[in-house]
C-alpha cells in the first residue's frame, strides 16, 4: 500500500521542516504544495527530499488540494492523506484516518474535531464550522460532525474520480457534495487539533464568509429546482394573492390601492425571475451533465 501524505503549504517556514522530519516515519512520499509562498517553505521542503509543487504565486487552498491531487494520482497512491503545514495536526492520529481505508469501510475519512474534546478550538470557529457542516449535510443527506477538517483520507477511486476545482477553502465543502453525489462512503475518526501559535493563514470573518458562499453555491448546483424554485413558488403565491386582493378590491369599490398592488406585482415578477432562474439552471446542468457522460 502506497499512502501518501500531501501538505498544503502558505509561508510556513517555521514548522515545515519538523513536520516532515515526523512524516517521514510514517512514508517517504510526501508532497507539498507551495503555493506562491514568500519565504522558505519550498526551500526547506525541497531540500528534506519532499516532491515539491511549485505555484509561481498564491493561488489558494482549494488549488494547492487539487495540485496535491493531481500529483498523488500521477505517483499511483493508493491514499492520499491530506496534513496541515502550521503544527496543527497530529501525525500520531494518520494511523486512525487511513484504517478505514485498510478496513475497506469507506473511501473518504474526515478526521473530525467534534468527536473528541476540543478544549482549545475557539467557540466562534466551533460555531463557523458548525453552521457550515450543517448547510453541507442539508445538500448531501449526511450527518457529519466537521465538514471543513483540512485532515482526510482519501482512496485511489477517489483520486482517480474526482478533481475538486474550487481555488479556496470550499474546496472541503466541494469534494464532500462531488463525493457524496458518486456514492462514496464517508467516515468520520476524532482527531486532536492544537491552536498554539500562529495556526490561520486567513482572517476568520472572510474564510468563514467565502466557505459558507461557496458552499450555498454546490447547493445551488447541485439542487437548482428545491434551491430556487421552492422561493419562486412561495413569492407567485404570496404575489398573486395580493394582485387577486387588488383586482377584488377594484370590482368591489373601483378603487386600486396602491400599495397592495405594489406588493403583488412585485413579488410576482420576484417569483417568476426565480422560477425562470431555476428551470434555465436545470436545464443547463442536464445538458452538461449528458454531454459529459457521452
Ligand atoms: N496551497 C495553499 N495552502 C494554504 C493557503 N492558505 C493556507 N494554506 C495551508 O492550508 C493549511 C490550513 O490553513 P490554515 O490557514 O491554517 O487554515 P485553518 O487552520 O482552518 O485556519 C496550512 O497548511 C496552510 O499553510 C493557500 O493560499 N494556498
Ligand atoms: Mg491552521
Amino acid at each position: 500500500m502506497d499512502i501518501v501524505i500531501g501538505i498544503p503549504a502558505y509561508n510556513e517556514e517555521e514548522k515545515i521542516a519538523s513536520i516532515i522530519l515526523k512524516l517521514k516515519k510514517i512514508t517517504d512520499k510526501i508532497i507539498v504544495c507551495n503555493d506562491g509562498s514568500s519565504d522558505m517553505t519550498g526551500q526547506i521542503a525541497r531540500s528534506l527530499g519532499a516532491i515539491v509543487i511549485e505555484h509561481p504565486k498564491n493561488i489558494g487552498y482549494g488549488a494547492g488540494i487539487r495540485s496535491i491531487f493531481l500529483k498523488a494520482k500521477e505517483i499511483q497512491a493508493d491514499i492520499l492523506v491530506t496534513f496541515d503545514a502550521d503544527g496543527q495536526h497530529r501525525t500520531e492520529d494518520i494511523q486512525a484516518v487511513i484504517d478505514p481505508i485498510l478496513g475497506d469501510k469507506a473511501d473518504i475519512v474526515i478526521g473530525s474535531r467534534f468527536l473528541e474534546k476540543n478544549e482549545q478550538m475557539p467557540e466562534y470557529r466551533k460555531l463557523g464550522i458548525k453552521v457550515i457542516t450543517k448547510i453541507t449535510n442539508a445538500s448531501m443527506n449526511d450527518s457529519l460532525t466537521d465538514s471543513q477538517s483540512g485532515f482526510r483520507a482519501y482512496s485511489k477511486k477517489v483520486l482517480n474520480d474526482i478533481v475538486p476545482s474550487d481555488y479556496g477553502m470550499g474546496v472541503s465543502t466541494e469534494i464532500l457534495i462531488k463525493a457524496s453525489k458518486k456514492e462514496f462512503r464517508i467516515a468520520e475518526v476524532p482527531i486532536v487539533v492544537s491552536y498554539e501559535g500562529k495556526t490561520s493563514t486567513h482572517h476568520p470573518v472572510s474564510h468563514g464568509v467565502s466557505v459558507i458562499l461557496s458552499t450555498i453555491k454546490y447547493t445551488s448546483i447541485e439542487h437548482p429546482l428545491k434551491f430556487y424554485g421552492i422561493p419562486a413558488l412561495v413569492f407567485l403565491i404570496v404575489g398573486l394573492s395580493f394582485v387577486l386582493w387588488t383586482i377584488q378590491n377594484y370590482a368591489d369599490d373601483g378603487k386600486i390601492i396602491t400599495n397592495i398592488a405594489l406588493i403583488g406585482v412585485g413579488t410576482t415578477v420576484l417569483g417568476v425571475i426565480l422560477l425562470i432562474a431555476a428551470i434555465l439552471l436545470y436545464s443547463l446542468i442536464n445538458v452538461v451533465r449528458e454531454s459529459n457522460t457521452k
